[in-house]
């Protein structure tokens, strides 16, 4: 049992599936009588819809129906949501515009829902789309979060003047304020966290159906978390009431976050399917990927620290301007303010911090939640703010972090977190050790020999995972409880369903979930299949993101499978003809100190369900059990990552000589998919650091909508990790897990940051780091550094 309980790596279980092309991807599923929906989008960042005609596209061949934003409103079709209210400092709701499925009298940036043709095949609806005619009034395009507040700029949404959603603030002002004044040495730097575009493998797809015998619909979609997209059809687009909606997230191919939200496309294709009688199918091409799923980060942010004359970090304050897009995507309130200020701690014990944050519109894709979400923007600001500080102050930064490090817990931020558990300088000791940082001298000599430029970088994040509590969440404005529920089906033979409100999209949930299922109950991991993704199978569930599956959901499978093992003591109780209360279970052994006869865990099974050896007075027959787990706090790991770099100032090429990366995510379940939740995320990071960068015009236009000029980080681009972990076990619930799924992405941009400008001699560079921009830094000249 060791080599496949918890500790074990474990090969992934699902990959069988998913390396031989046997996934049921949304794409894979075909209905019967189907349809195909194809949408015409916006070619403007900003206009007025004056009109559309679909004539010459509904006679044109296999051509079914065009509908448009009038049609949806005609069926009282609710809007898109955003499903957290942000006040502001003042304390004022935030300002937020309609979000239609199909755009009503306005469309507010390139991409954006005009109208969706349905027809009998993909490529005529293709043709029929090419077919409609929209007259547009076009507007001047707000596209600058930096200046989209201005007076003149474009008004965006009626409802939010200046296009600003909320002014937002988080902290002690008045404290922050005095703890500057008495500063000995205060560091100010500006940052721009560039806005990303997630890229998952599979596109977003949707296919509703409509049963007009039960008067129900059922959609296949991509998502990451099905019964929330449920409850928001249901209950708030208005799409069917929940019981006669199911939800079905088949395999899906990634999500990093964008698969979250409740878009436009798979409302309108279940809201069709209606209409036209039968099934309505749309997959994304990817270029509608790149224009309208949600982006990710896009905060332009003035940062301060200030630091006594010893090197202890007095307070910090930031400016934070962030932008939401054309429209609220589902949690994108809840990012740049409730993920994002709270986190600006970091590791490190600060008397007073303050943030404000201004929420606002620009005529750009809506953007939410991207792997990290929130996290990654603090961590930029506190390590490039402690980088540049020990850098200003003559310190060594690994020393000057190691000073200023919470050493002992739990410790109560001056930014509504209380961090539970942690080492920060094992963490530290560890990674040192593992980078060779004393070699580092030898090595930059070496380097300049063959006229290169090396540096090396830290970021030592924490973040906030585990995404929960509910009456935590709720106090900062969330719509809804971030709890998960279980159930542990266990069938008469001793096999075992597990089913989980968890969605696994690449994180490896079938795996590791069944190996704390099958060493709890003492059963080979081949006797467990986890289920997920299915609103008519699993009862409830809140889905995956904030790397919460580990520590909220595998919590309640953990406490699901308590009540099991409580349940068949009794039954064993019965079989063996002993007290209940003597019956031990172990290694998937019931046995009793009264009897020395033993049983196996499916013996109990089968006992349940044959129900000969009790009365139905004395116990219910059968084995299954269901849990809620709403934990008591975050989790919340922490590392050191470690990022050497060699500049090449002739070409500005940036090469990652060496990467360590120590983390603690308390208890592993399965290191070898923890490892790579590490690298993949790290991968991302480096990703924003060197080459992601969304690029908008002035006139909305997204230049970086393909391949061509997005550019994603290749196997080449990156190292070999050293990756290490510690491990303080987390208090808040009963397996002592952190989450490790946004781990590497929060760490990476700032290490890399941090490691090139220790190359360049000055901080003038900005993500993401392309050669071009190396270059163009590498000649300018360094800044004579206090340390030097
Ligand atoms: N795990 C473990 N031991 C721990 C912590 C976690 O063995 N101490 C395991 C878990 O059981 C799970 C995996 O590691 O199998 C990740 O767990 P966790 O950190 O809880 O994260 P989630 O499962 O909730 O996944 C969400 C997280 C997020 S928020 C993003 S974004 C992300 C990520 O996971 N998107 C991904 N990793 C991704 N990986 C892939 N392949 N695809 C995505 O879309």
């Amino acid at each position: 049992m060791a080599e496949t309980g918890v500790g074990a790596s474990v090969k992934r279980k699902e990959d069988q599936r998913f390396i031989t092309g046997k996934g049921q991807y949304t794409d894979d599923i075909n209905r019967p009588g189907q349809t195909w929906a194809v949408f015409v989008r916006s070619p403007h960042a900003h206009a007025t819809l004056k009109k559309i005609d679909a004539a010459s596209a509904l006679a044109s061949a296999g051509c079914l129906a065009v509908y448009t934003g009038a049609d949806i409103a005609k069926d009282k079709v609710g809007n898109l949501i955003c499903g957290w209210m942000i006040h502001s400092k003042d304390g004022s709701p935030m300002k937020a515009g309609a979000h239609p499925a199909l755009a009503q009298g306005k469309v507010r940036y390139v991409g954006d829902h005009v109208a969706v043709v349905i027809a009998e095949t993909l490529a005529q609806a293709k043709d029929a789309a090419e077919k409609v005619t929209v007259e547009y009034d076009v507007l001047p395009a707000a596209v600058d979060v930096a200046t989209t507040q201005n007076a003149g700029q474009p008004q965006i949404h009626a409802e939010a003047p200046n296009n600003t959603v909320y002014q937002w603030h988080l902290g002690d002002k008045a404290k922050v304020d005095a703890a500057f004044a008495a500063a000995k040495h205060v560091t100010k730097i500006d940052l721009v966290n560039n806005r990303l575009i997630p890229n998952a493998i599979e596109p977003r797809a949707a296919i509703g159906d409509y049963d007009s015998g039960q008067e129900s619909f059922t959609l296949w979609t991509t998502s990451q978390n099905p019964h929330v997209a449920r409850l928001v059809l249901a209950a708030f687009i208005g799409i069917a009431p929940e019981h006669k909606l199911r939800v079905i997230a088949p395999d899906v191919g990634g999500g990093f976050g964008s698969k979250i939200f409740i878009y436009a496309e798979e409302t309108v294709c279940l809201w069709a399917s209606k209409k036209v009688g039968r099934p309505v199918k749309w997959v994304a091409e990817r270029t509608e990927s790149f224009l309208a799923d949600a982006h990710g980060r896009d905060h332009v942010t003035t940062a301060e620290l200030a630091v006594d004359a010893g090197g202890k970090i007095l307070a910090l304050r930031a400016k934070t301007k962030a932008n939401l897009g054309g429209y609220l995507s589902t949690f994108a309130s809840s990012v740049p303010t409730y993920l994002y200020a709270p986190l600006l701690s970091g590791q490190y014990d600060i008397g007073a911090i303050y943030c404000e944050v201004d929420g606002v519109y620009t005529n750009t894709a809506p953007v939410d939640a991207y792997r990290g979400a929130g996290r990654p923007e603090a961590t930029f600001v506190v390590e490039r703010l402690v980088e540049v500080a020990a850098r200003e102050t003559g310190k060594d930064p690994a020393e000057f972090r190691r000073q200023n490090f919470i050493k002992s817990f739990p410790h109560a931020t001056p930014v509504i977190m209380t961090y539970d558990a942690g080492d920060y300088a094992a963490c530290l000791d560890k990674a040192l050790e593992l980078a060779d940082y004393k070699g580092l001298g030898g090595r930059k000599a070496a380097s300049a020999k063959s006229g290169k430029k090396r540096g090396l970088g830290f970021s030592a994040y924490i973040e906030a995972c585990g995404i929960a509590p509910s009456a935590a969440v709720g106090s900062l404005g969330a719509g809804v409880g971030l709890w998960e529920s279980a159930e542990v089906r266990v069938n008469p033979t001793g096999s075992v369903e597990v089913l989980t409100g968890s969605h696994s999209h690449g994180q490896g949930h079938e795996t590791t979930f069944a190996q704390l299922t099958s060493q709890r109950l003492g059963i080979p991991i081949e006797q467990v299949t986890v289920v997920h993704g299915d609103t008519d199978k699993v009862q409830f569930g809140m889905g995956t993101y904030g790397s919460r599956s580990g520590a909220v959901g595998m919590s309640a499978i953990y406490y699901a499978i308590d009540k099991v093992i409580v349940k068949a003591k009794k039954v064993a109780g019965f079989v063996l003809e002993v007290p209940e209360p003597t019956v031990d279970f172990k290694d998937g052994i019931f046995s009793s100190t009264a009897t020395n006869k033993t049983l196996t865990f499916p013996e109990v099974a089968l006992q349940a369900y044959i129900a000969h050896k009790f009365t139905g007075a004395q116990l219910e027959p059968g084995l299954k059990e269901g849990a809620f787990f709403d934990p008591t706090n975050f989790t919340f790991p922490s590392g050191v990552h470690i990022c050497e770099v060699e500049v090449d100032p002739e070409t500005g090429a940036t090469k990652i000589e060496r990467w360590t990366a120590v983390d603690d995510f308390g208890t592993l379940i399965n290191p070898m998919i923890v490892e790579g939740q590490v690298h993949g995320g790290i991968a991302q990071g480096v990703g924003q650091a060197l080459l992601e960068g969304a690029v908008y015009d002035k006139e909305g236009q997204l230049l970086t909508a393909s391949y061509m000029d997005y550019c994603m980080p290749r196997a080449g681009d990156l190292p070999s990790y050293q990756v290490a972990m510690t491990g303080t076990p987390c208090p808040s619930n009963p397996l002592g897990v952190k989450g490790c799924g946004e781990a590497g992405a929060i760490a990476a941009p700032a290490a890399v940051i941090n490691a090139i400008t220790d190359a360049l001699g000055h901080e003038q560079i900005a993500m993401p780091a392309t050669p071009l921009a190396v270059w163009r830094a590498a000649q300018k000249a360094p800044t004579k550094m206090a340390a030097e």
